[in-house]
């Protein structure tokens, strides 16, 4: 199936040419589409230069930094557009290894709708986090699964490989989430659908270089979504039983 690797980018150009060379390695054949909101550090230029070098690289450059879901929307959208079947998300700054590649795919190539890198499966872990963002990452997926009744490990996973006609049919551009929600929403949805996902086991390694961009904003935001994705949910099945369907 044709592959393409979608990976944000802000301010990573310490991470970048090290994250592209690794998933040309790891996966030679792989298309990677690098969504760049104009770092102000050039990353979006820099990967230009290695897209040049390397090959089945496309940089889409977007002007304004407004999160991440905004940007996978785009960068989805694209990725399809140019005719992926298997979309992977992935970040940048060497979090998630590239030689987890291959299995992804070969989940979805099996007949799984999502395969998610997971740090909370036995054989998964995290490497290098301080203890209060464990415990955030830990606590805030019980969370997530809790409230919405998902039989998912590792629903803000940002590591993953979706059949595209799964985004498809979740219409993954009204997704409202930006922040790490981004990622709760599309599961919730996916799950949602019926659709068959797999959690495979990854050692997440803490970021080495270049900064993050987490911030309380965008905890607060998942918080939040956590709550109002269980209205909608509870009211569509409300809906669903007032139409006797
Ligand atoms: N295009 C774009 N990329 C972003 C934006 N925010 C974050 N990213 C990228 O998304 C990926 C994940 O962001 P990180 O800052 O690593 O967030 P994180 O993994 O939750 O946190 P740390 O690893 O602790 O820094 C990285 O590749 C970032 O460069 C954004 O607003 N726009
Ligand atoms: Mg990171």
């Amino acid at each position: 199936m044709r592959a393409t690797v979608v990976v944000p980018t802000y301010n990573e150009i310490d991470n970048i040419e090290r994250f592209l060379r690794a998933v040309r390695d790891a996966v030679p054949g792989i298309r990677v589409l690098v969504v760049d909101d104009s770092s102000p550090d050039g990353t979006g230029a820099r990967a230009e230069e290695l897209a040049a070098e390397l090959g089945d690289i496309a940089v889409l450059h977007r002007t304004e930094k407004n999160g991440l879901g905004r940007a996978y929307r785009a960068g989805l959208r694209r990725a399809i557009d140019d005719g992926a079947e298997v979309c992977v998300q992935m970040d940048a700054d060497l979090s998630h290894d590239p030689e987890v590649l291959p299995a992804l795919l070969a989940i979805v190539e099996h007949g799984a709708d999502l395969a998610i890198g997971s740090r909370y499966v036995p054989g998964g872990r995290t490497v290098d986090w301080p203890p209060l963002r464990r415990w955030l990452s830990r606590w805030g997926n019980r969370y997530a699964a809790g409230v919405l009744g998902l039989a998912i490990n590792d629903a803000t996973a940002g590591y993953r490989a979706y059949r595209v006609t799964v985004l498809q049919a979740i219409d993954f551009e009204s997704v409202k989430a930006d922040g790490y929600g981004f990622q709760v929403e599309m599961t919730n949805r996916i799950v949602g659908v019926g659709a068959k996902v797999v959690e495979f086991p990854i050692t997440f390694q803490d970021r080495t270089a270049g900064v993050s961009k987490m911030s309380k904003s965008i905890i607060g935001e998942a918080l939040f979504l956590v709550l109002r994705l269980w209205v909608e949910d509870f009211r569509g099945r409300h809906e669903r039983r007032a139409r006797g369907g």
